[in-house]
């Protein structure tokens, strides 16, 4: 089908079926497979795995393996394996509900861990022997070096690391991607970690390619499938006030001299709010800007488009299908400004606090003192994972997190008196975002902070509630650093799971 985009003798003599390579897999095996954000994850081997796991499994034999990613991946992989119930453990990061459903019934191990670590992690031997590899690349180059394709996350540690390499070689993906990588090989373990030479985001420091021992491989399996790519939406009324009031924001900081009028890289997460505010940035009075981040998503091609951003760093594309194809079809343009690089790269803490990121996240719920829930709906129930945002937030030069004030059609308070799971400690969190309006928390102690987050941030419905807590905690509270009622800070939490609403 595709075998032009294999250029090299002895990968194309192992072109095989979907089928003949998940035969290679055995139960209990540990796979490091390629994707990120719905992009570049292998679309077939997974798929075949699956119906084997299900036969075995009718069959009364057990099978399952452990899946390690460098981010979220689509329904084929992440969907098909745990519906048939071929996951035991997961890591680093999960969006798909299926999975989801699994680890939250306790069915599936879930290790939701820093995005940036799982690399390194892995040569340390924290996360097992890894036993294969299947890694989706857009082509085999006549040196036997690999294309990346729309996302880079671990695959290179997984190339190195793994004992046997499966390759899915995608023709959907543009052939002008090659060249757009930059994958550094320069990373060791300590004591031997040196520097990692990159002074400004659009540097290179890397090959655009990666390097693969071509023993290891022991299939090909050419594909034709597109990336998850999921449907934009254009963003709502909060999205845009929340939008308003950060961009506001970043528009004072700049005329105070605490940011140049470029701003500094950006890094947004995903999501209608995220996209939200890229879009403000089409119109505010920001030039040059330069993105530091996780992934491409829509609003960085208009930006790009636009003229306003200069280039972006990641490590995938977060794509509607209309931005994919506009990408795919312009490739070889877009390509000179942006720049895919491993997870431990793109998200790499001493680099985000040296380039003085302005990182943007969402979150599920904050407290009245600034520590935010990123991962877990009532302190339990897992929605995805940090994933980035902890290597972002707690070494940018600004650390923004942002949500809509109010969650589940206006029965639960995005701002709580205490968060039943703590991703991002209050340290960690300068800047509150919500529709009602922006809490700046540097400087601030924790009374200043609950009494700002309450003022600015909090759903006027939630408001009355919110004060009357904190001032019964400013003379009923074992201390009066941080006040808290300890019989009380979680009953919200505690109502609604009770009663479905968090108001009493
Ligand atoms: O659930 O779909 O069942 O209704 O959480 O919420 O409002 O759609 O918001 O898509 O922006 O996600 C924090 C989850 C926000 C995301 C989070 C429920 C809500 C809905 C999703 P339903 P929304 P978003 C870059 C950085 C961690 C990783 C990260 C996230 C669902 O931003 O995963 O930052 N962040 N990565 O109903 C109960 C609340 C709730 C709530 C929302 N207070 N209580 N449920 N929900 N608030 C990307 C990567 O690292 C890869």
């Amino acid at each position: 089908m595709t075998s032009s985009r294999i250029a090299e003798a002895r990968f194309k003599a192992k072109i095989t079926s979907a089928e003949q390579a998940a035969s290679m897999i055995a139960p209990g095996a540990t796979i490091g497979m390629s994707g990120f954000t719905g992009s570049g994850y292998p679309k077939a081997v997974p798929m075949a795995l699956a119906e084997r796991m299900t036969s075995a499994h009718e069959a009364g034999e057990p099978f399952q393996v452990r899946v390690l990613t460098g981010a979220s991946t689509g329904p084929e992989l992440d969907g098909a394996l745990a519906r048939a119930d071929g996951i035991e453990f997961r890591a680093p990061y999960n969006s798909d509900p299926i999975a989801r459903d699994k680890i939250n019934r306790g069915e599936i191990d879930y290790f939701d861990m820093h995005l940036s670590q799982v690399a390194p992690m892995v040569w340390e031997g924290f996360l097992g022997k890894l036993d294969v590899a299947v890694v989706e690349v857009s082509g085999v180059r006549s040196d036997g070096t690999l294309v990346p394709s729309s996302s880079v996350g671990n695959n290179k540690t997984w190339l190195d690391r793994a004992e046997k390499v499966i390759l899915e070689v995608n023709s959907w993906q543009s052939e002008a991607l090659d060249g757009m990588h930059d994958i550094y090989y320069g990373t060791a373990l300590p004591p031997s970690r040196v520097p990692i030479p990159l002074i400004r985001p659009d540097d290179r420091i890397g090959e655009t390619g990666f390097r693969v021992d071509p023993d290891k491989v022991v299939a090909v399996i050419e594909t034709e499938t597109p990336d998850r790519n999921l449907p934009f939406s254009a963003p709502d009324q909060t999205a845009q006030a929340i939008a308003g009031h950060l961009i506001e924001f970043l528009r004072h900081e700049v005329s105070q001299g605490r940011l140049p009028a470029s701003l500094l890289p950006l890094q947004s997460g995903v999501g209608n709010i995220a996209n939200a505010v890229l879009s403000g940035l089409l119109t505010a009075p920001f030039e040059n800007m330069t993105a530091f981040t996780e992934v491409i998503q829509d609003g960085m091609l208009d930006l790009i488009d636009a003229g306003k951003l200069r280039m972006a760093s990641a490590t995938a594309f977060s794509l509607s299908p209309e931005a994919a194809e506009r990408l795919n079809a312009d490739m070889g343009r877009y390509r000179d400004r942006m720049i895919l690089r491993p997870q431990e790269i793109s998200n790499h803490p001493e680099l985000v606090r040296r380039l003085g990121c302005i990182a943007m996240n969402g979150l599920i719920e904050a407290d009245i003192y600034g520590n935010v829930n990123s991962t877990c709906v009532m302190g339990s129930r897992i929605q995805n994972g940090i994933g980035g945002s902890g290597d972002f937030a707690r070494n940018a030069y600004l650390s923004v997190f942002m949500t809509p004030s109010t969650a589940k059609g206006g029965k639960i308070s995005a701002i709580v008196p205490q968060v039943p799971h703590v991703d991002h400690i209050s340290q960690d969190v300068q800047v509150l975002v919500t529709e009602q309006g922006l809490a700046d928390l540097r400087g601030l102690s924790p009374k200043q902070k609950a009494r700002t987050i309450i003022a600015k941030c909090a759903h006027p419905d939630f408001r009355p509630a919110l004060e009357d807590y904190f001032s019964r905690a400013l003379s009923g509270s074992y201390g009066l650093h941080a006040p808290s009622l300890l019989g009380e800070a979680l009953s919200w939490h505690q109502r609604f799971v009770e009663t479905g609403r968090m108001a009493g």
